[in-house]
């Protein structure tokens, strides 16, 4: 099914000096209570996520990123939280209302907690808060700065290898198609949080839309057998579906992001999602669209890519 492994990339190897991890020993839970808190790297009371920056002790390698993220309530939960909670502290009263601090017990307080461990520097800057700039980037801007650059130095792409060999997350395979050219797997993403679907396919042949000429077929198969796979699965439409590729990604791997269309999920925004049906209309009125039109991206004010664009003149 998945094409044989390919001699990985001196860029994977190296990325920052972390050491790649097939998956293989991640059954052990992370010794969280070891880390010590070095800093806050952001806060989000929107997302109600906080993103730190820790360091292992005694740990192999040093530097972990832990993000907490309170989940959303799930409906069938709730009549449980009003009978079980184990407090309820009045905070204020007026009239006809009322606050609390309603303490649940533990199993409905529930906190994701993803772990990069050991983390690069390239991890910490990246869930830095930072300010962004918007960079206007040409085919020959493509060329001539950011394939040099991403072939260079990005994130390594391991876990997605772990994933389309069945060494992580093989129990969480959402849909598969076997099919060696066009097929796939649908994994739930990272991000996902209970109650809103948020789905990664990750075609099993590797392919980068980075490339600008992803054949209109493989992307047209892509949307249709994703999101039938979903509609059966999960009985969301497609009409409720967000089906979106990033550029830049952080991953350079041709995926394609499965959002619900109510879930206001980290990277949709406009400056860097691009709705999978678009880009096949674009590819079907032109095969060569993204080589003649300028994209826009933002990067954060440390990048180095960023850099290379000053340098270049083109900012
Ligand atoms: N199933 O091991 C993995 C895995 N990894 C390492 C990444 N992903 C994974 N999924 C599985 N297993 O949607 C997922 C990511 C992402 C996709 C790659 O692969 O969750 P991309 O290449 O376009 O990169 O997509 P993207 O979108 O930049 O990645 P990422 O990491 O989501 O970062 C975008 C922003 O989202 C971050 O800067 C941060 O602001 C926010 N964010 C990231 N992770 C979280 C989180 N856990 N909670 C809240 N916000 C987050």
């Amino acid at each position: 099914m998945a094409e044989a492994p390919r001699p990985k990339r001196k860029r994977e190897e190296e990325e920052d000096g972390a050491a790649a991890h097939d998956g293989a020993a991640a059954t052990e839970p992370f010794p969280l209570a070891e880390l010590r808190l070095r800093r806050v790297l952001r806060e989000s009371a929107r997302d109600k996520a906080v993103f730190l920056h820790g360091e292992g002790d005694g740990l192999m390698g040093t530097d972990a990123v832990v993000i907490l993220e309170k989940t959303p309530f799930q409906e069938e939960k709730v009549l449980e939280l009003l009978k079980k909670h184990t407090k309820l502290e009045l905070q204020m009263r007026n009239d006809i209302y009322s606050t609390y601090h309603l303490y649940p017990p533990p199993e409905l307080s529930e906190i994701k907690t993803t772990v990069v461990y050991p983390a690069t520097e390239k991890h910490l800057q990246k869930y830095l808060r930072q300010e962004v700039r918007l960079i206007r980037e040409t085919w020959e801007d493509y060329k001539n700065i950011t394939l040099p650059f991403i072939q260079s130095q990005s994130f390594s792409i391991q876990w997605v290898y772990n994933i389309l060999e069945k060494k992580a997350e093989a129990d969480r395979i959402i849909h598969e198609n076997p099919d060696p050219c066009n097929g796939f797997v649908l994994v739930p993403d990272f991000k996902w949080n209970q109650n809103q679907v948020c789905l990664l396919l990750l075609p099993w042949k590797r392919k980068e839309l980075i490339d600008r000429s992803a054949e209109k077929i493989f992307v047209i198969l892509l949307l249709i057998d994703g999101g039938e796979a979903v509609a059966k699965r999960f009985g969301v439409p497609g009409s409720q579906l967000r089906v979106y590729l990033h550029y830049q990604p952080s991953y350079y791997h041709l995926h394609v992001h499965f959002t619900a269309l109510g879930y206001d999920a980290p990277g949709s925004s406009v400056e860097r999602a691009h709705l999978l049906a678009d880009v096949i209309d674009n590819l079907a009125m032109d095969s060569m669209y993204y080589q003649k039109r300028a994209l826009t991206f933002a990067l954060r004010a440390d990048e180095l890519l960023l850099k290379k664009f000053q340098e270049a003149g083109r900012v």
